[in-house]
């Protein structure tokens, strides 16, 4: 057994983001420096979050990696890109130093989940990618009536990965190149005051357009890449329908590299809304299932909507909603029992579901 003193662990829980200006396309594959900046939104990891452990011992022969209990390829090049930045860090700054471009280096828009509330990534103008980071445009409590729905569309894996599909809208899509470069930056301008403003019509509007227009450049990729599915398509026709009941925009819709819609609302309307969505897409039998995370009071739906609405329901077209908010940045936790490793370096058995 390894001495207690040479074994050193630390556990940290990350967020997940929603980007509300979204990030497709790189100019650099290899430091993973974007075309354009984006905008992202950090969900709350009482309902949504991702645990890692780090642990480092004289006794360990060798580094080895896990991911929801598989081991991986610790040799994969993203992996030892983030090790050597990591590495780099540490010796010039200690625990300090910009961690979003160490992030950059693992996934593009994970560098967006280092900080709570609402992230920008700004693209930078350096080669080197020293200026490409992450920074937080407002806090989580800046706008504490927001609330965020997840329509679970299918859980099943996307058929584009994200990194290829993106290299392939690169290399083939002028909307794409018009996009970021003509567009982008004073959508990002518009982004960030109608945050600052807490003003949520023009948020949800920019939202929206920035979702379609980014399935636009999927659209015209070719071979053309296509996320969305029917069921992606009538959330969306539920939504316009929804605000044109209400004469004004009450609720937003993004999609992201897949057929899950995110759904932004204000604490006022989370309940109707997701009444709506149980019409239009009734779950199974046992429906106490279909609502997970923050608690929402069930409301009637108006016939006079329902008219509106006009849509036949589709029986468990959405699988079910996960209803949570804006939330903070990585949390390191104490509790040594949190651990993922044990002293021996091995992932701790899972508790069963
Ligand atoms: C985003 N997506 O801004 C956009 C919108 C998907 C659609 O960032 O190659 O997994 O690792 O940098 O970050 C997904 O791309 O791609 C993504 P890599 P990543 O959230």
């Amino acid at each position: 057994m390894p001495s207690d003193e040479s074994f050193v662990a630390v556990t940290c829980t990350a967020p997940v983001n929603i980007a509300v200006i979204k990030y497709w396309g790189k100019r650099d594959e290899e430091l993973i420096l974007p075309l354009n900046s984006s905008l992202s939104v950090t969900l709350h990891q009482d309902q949504l979050r991702t645990t890692t452990t780090a642990a480092i011992s004289r006794d360990f022969l060798e580094d080895r990696i896990w991911l929801n209990g598989q081991e991986e390829d610790v040799e994969q090049p993203r992996l030892q890109a983030c090790l050597r930045e990591t590495y780099t860090l540490a010796r010039i700054y200690g625990v300090e130093g910009d961690l979003s471009e160490v992030a950059r280096r693992g996934s593009g828009s994970a560098c967006r989940s280092l900080y709570g509330g609402f992230v920008e990534w700004q693209m930078g103008q350096r080669a080197d990618g020293r200026d490409s980071v992450a920074w937080q445009v407002a806090s989580e409590s800046h706008w504490p009536q927001l609330r965020v729905l997840i329509l679970v569309v299918s859980a099943e894996r996307k058929p584009t990965g994200s990194t290829v599909g993106m290299q392939t809208s690169v290399q083939t899509s002028d909307l794409l190149k018009f996009r970021a470069e003509a567009l982008v930056p004073a959508r990002m301008a518009e982004m960030a005051r109608c945050i600052q403003e807490r003003d949520f019509p023009g948020f949800a509007k920019l939202t929206m357009q920035d979702s379609n227009q980014f399935h636009a450049t999927c659209l015209d990729t070719f071979p053309p890449i296509s996320y969305l599915n029917d069921t992606s398509q009538r959330i969306m026709q539920l939504v316009h329908r929804f605000n044109a009941h209400h004469g004004q925009t009450k609720v937003a819709y993004t999609f992201d590299a897949g057929p899950n819609a995110v759904i932004f609302t204000l604490e006022d309307t989370m309940a109707e809304f997701v009444a709506v969505v149980r019409h239009v897409f009734p779950p199974e039998a046992n429906g106490d299932k279909f609502l997970k995370g923050l608690p929402v009071t069930p409301v009637p739906v108006s016939d006079d909507l329902k008219a509106t609405l006009a849509m036949e329901p589709v029986p468990r077209g959405v699988q079910y909603i996960i209803a949570t908010q804006v939330g903070p940045g990585p949390q390191v936790l104490d509790d040594p029992d949190v651990h993922l490793l044990g002293q021996d370096g091995l992932p701790k058995p899972r508790p069963a579901a």
